[in-house]
């Protein structure tokens, strides 16, 4: 009997993937795998190579389409690493995952690190300032002819949080990628191949992560595949505070980030990112499932 995922494709509402990533006919799982010591919530987990590299055959076993490997903390205040050190941290991992044929791709802000990485057999980039961080960026993806995945941003972890500011976040967020949008095309970026993320917790108080969740129908008008990035996240530990209690802890967020799993893929997303791969991966199929037959009523 053919499994709801293998019946799902054609009848699918997710958007059409980028080319060259799987299509599993639901929302991407993309597990996280940062190879950092100061990552927010698994820093330090994984931050020897060989470890590293069973954690991502770990994710692609626990049923990660692609494993995303980053060698640089992004949390709010991380003070950058040198790109030997970066370089040193993630193109052994990538390597090692390509050639065990797990779908890889690489977290970075960097153009030689973004470089290296696709050589190293690495599918795709992802890259939290959308070509903002580094100028060659946008001409290197152009030229490796992977896809790209290009995150609202306004500024480095050391100040993201007091450019926190707007208007309308739904109307901003989409003004503001649109405008990236324009740049990667003048670089020669195949727009085919760029995938949009809101930048949930990047320069984002926990009401503009909300917002933008709730409004990624109108982010999708912007025309590309959408990528969310919720996982353990602070507005997730906001919104599981008792009344009065502080924030839930990094490592107590994972039920709660599979069913904002759940929501981003019922709303459109075609992947979400996360650091734990089964919980959301049953919820994509989950949603999967009342996305089809939705559609059937
Ligand atoms: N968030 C983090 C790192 N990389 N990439 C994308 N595309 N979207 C995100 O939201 C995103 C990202 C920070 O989270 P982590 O420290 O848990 O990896």
């Amino acid at each position: 009997m053919p499994t709801m995922e293998s019946a799902a494709p054609e009848r699918s509402r997710t958007p059409t993937p980028p080319e060259g990533l799987p299509r599993p006919g639901r929302c991407l799982v993309m597990g996280i795998l940062n190879v950092t010591p100061d990552s927010f919530s698994d820093g330090g987990v994984y931050a020897d190579t060989r470890q590293a590299i069973d954690r991502g055959l770990e994710l692609a076993g626990q049923g990660a389409d692609i494993v995303d490997v980053g060698g640089e903390s992004t949390r709010p205040g991380a003070r950058p690493v040198c790109l030997d050190e970066e370089l040193a941290r993630t193109i052994p991992v990538v390597r090692e995952l390509a050639r065990a044929g797990v779908w890889v791709s690489v977290d970075t802000l960097h153009a030689p690190v973004a470089r290296a990485a696709v050589e190293a057999g690495a599918r795709l980039v992802n890259d939290v300032s959308g070509g903002l961080a580094d100028p060659a960026m946008a001409r290197t993806v152009a030229s490796a002819g992977v896809p790209y995945v290009a995150m609202h941003w306004r500024a480095p972890s050391r100040e993201m949080d007091r450019h926190a500011r707007y208007g309308e976040v739904v109307a901003d967020v989409t003004a503001e990628l649109g405008a990236v949008l324009h740049r990667l095309a003048e670089e020669g970026v195949d727009p085919a191949r760029i995938v949009l993320d809101p930048g949930l917790g990047f320069s984002k108080r926990p009401e503009h992560d909300w917002t933008l969740l709730a409004g990624l129908g109108s982010l999708r008008k912007l025309g590309h595949p959408l990528l969310v990035g919720a996982s353990r996240k602070r507005f997730i530990g906001a919104a599981l505070a008792e009344r009065g209690a502080g924030e839930v802890p990094p490592g107590e967020r994972d039920v709660a980030t599979a069913a904002v799993s759940a929501l981003a893929a019922v709303a459109g997303a075609f992947c979400v990112r996360v650091h734990d791969v089964r919980a959301s991966l049953d919820a994509v199929r989950m949603a999967a499932a009342y996305v089809e037959f939705r559609g059937r009523t």
